[in-house]
């Protein structure tokens, strides 16, 4: 090759590799976003190069067995480490209650979510908000319509917006040391493609749910003033792109994309068929962030009672596999709960799949706290 062809070969390279590191920068949509939210959110995207934060839902404030006890967590009981992220669900702070829906007083999330960003953590919230029409619970799914009477009809819109009101106010008093908000990963509007919820499915037509989502991240950030939102899009699992994006708000409204998803069948059949479901959900999930530009997550997920002794590697990891996600979320440790019921999701001291989780935690690609630590997701 000739010393011109030679020069020309190594721009092209540049070129190249310039274009492509550019195309895969996510960028916050919030143009007002924090300091703070907007390196947490550019930390977690690098984080993708290393692995993924194992995250678990309401896990400082109880596990199997034990309720508030400070500094507590199964996953460090089992692990000798906390997660990296730590969800927190909101539902009834709409109702002006002093304590969530499964008992969680917010003046201890609050305490939570502050000790976790002083440490180094980060925090996801959901809400299982009443239904503004009916004033029953989120599950109150039918009459249809609650969508389409928040966007038009000016009782329920006021009913509606009176709960965003009490929403930012919680989310404006989650700050750090010097009064900085804390970032928050938003993940309003769960599992939005299933029937079970107000805002889901065949309750209202994804045109009202889209206008609905944009409402109210509009109305957060420009009439409540929060800059520390990042907001995650989460459908249940679904059967492929074009279910994931039925119900898509826009890219100019999305962060973050993911998907819940629970095992439910056990066996060598069931653990087949959840690497196979992760695996190809995982690869549409992906895509689409690739596309358009967004970090992918899994929001949310378990296996109730994890009755198989070696899940979490064996079943659990290879479904992940080499998939860049930036984050997956264990559901909470509810243990036995009030209608007997049982429901954990993360192993506790002596489970049979704690010394499997254990190794899960030692595998390089998996990130927990001490980790995330190390790494400054707010600096
Ligand atoms: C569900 C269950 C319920 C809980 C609800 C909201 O998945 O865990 O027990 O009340 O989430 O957190």
């Amino acid at each position: 090759m000739g010393k011109k062809n030679v020069h020309l070969v190594a721009m092209l390279l540049l070129l190249v590799l310039f274009g492509s590191s550019c195309m895969a920068q996510a960028v916050l949509n919030d143009k007002q976003a924090t300091a703070q939210t907007t390196r947490l959110y550019r930390n977690m995207q690098k984080l993708l190069q290393k692995g993924y934060m194992f995250g678990h839902q309401d896990d400082l404030a109880y596990g199997v067995g034990w309720k508030y006890e400070a500094g507590r967590s199964d996953v460090k009981d089992v692990t000798g480490d906390y997660p990296a992220l730590y969800g927190f669900e909101l539902g009834r702070l709409e109702l002006g209650q002093a304590a969530n829906l499964d008992g969680v007083p917010f003046d201890s999330m609050r305490q939570y979510i502050k000790d976790i960003y002083q440490r180094g953590g980060a925090i996801t919230l959901s809400w299982h908000f009443n239904n503004p029409l009916t004033g029953k619970t989120a599950w109150d799914a039918p009459p249809p319509g609650t969508v389409a009477a928040i966007l038009d009809s000016p009782a329920t819109h006021q009913v509606y917006t009176q709960w965003l009101d009490k929403g930012a106010e919680f989310l404006a008093s989650l700050t750090g040391k010097k009064g900085e908000p804390i970032p928050i990963i938003f993940r309003i509007f769960h599992e939005l493609n299933g029937s079970w919820f107000w805002w889901g499915g065949k309750n209202c037509t994804p045109g009202d749910i889209k206008r609905l989502y944009q409402f109210t991240e509009t109305y957060l950030r420009d009439v409540k003033h929060l800059h520390n939102l990042i907001y995650a899009f989460n459908t249940d699992r679904f059967s492929g792109p074009d279910e994931y994006l039925e119900r898509y708000p826009g890219n100019d409204y999305v962060d973050i994309i993911g998907f819940d998803i629970y095992q439910r069948k056990g066996g060598v059949d069931g653990n087949r068929q959840f690497i196979q479901e992760l695996d190809k959900s995982l690869t549409t999930l992906v895509d689409i962030a690739q596309q358009n530009n967004k970090l992918a997550a899994l929001t949310e997920f378990g296996y109730n009672g994890l009755p198989d002794s070696s899940w979490w590697t064996n079943v659990f990891a290879k479904g992940i596999g080499t998939h860049k996600i930036s984050y997956v979320m264990g559901w909470r440790n509810a243990g036995i709960k009030d209608d007997q019921h049982f429901e954990y999701y993360v192993p506790y001291k002596g489970q049979i799949s704690a010394n499997d989780f254990v190794r899960f935690s030692q595998l390089p690609q998996t990130l927990f706290q001490k980790e995330v630590t190390k790494v400054h997701l707010y600096r």
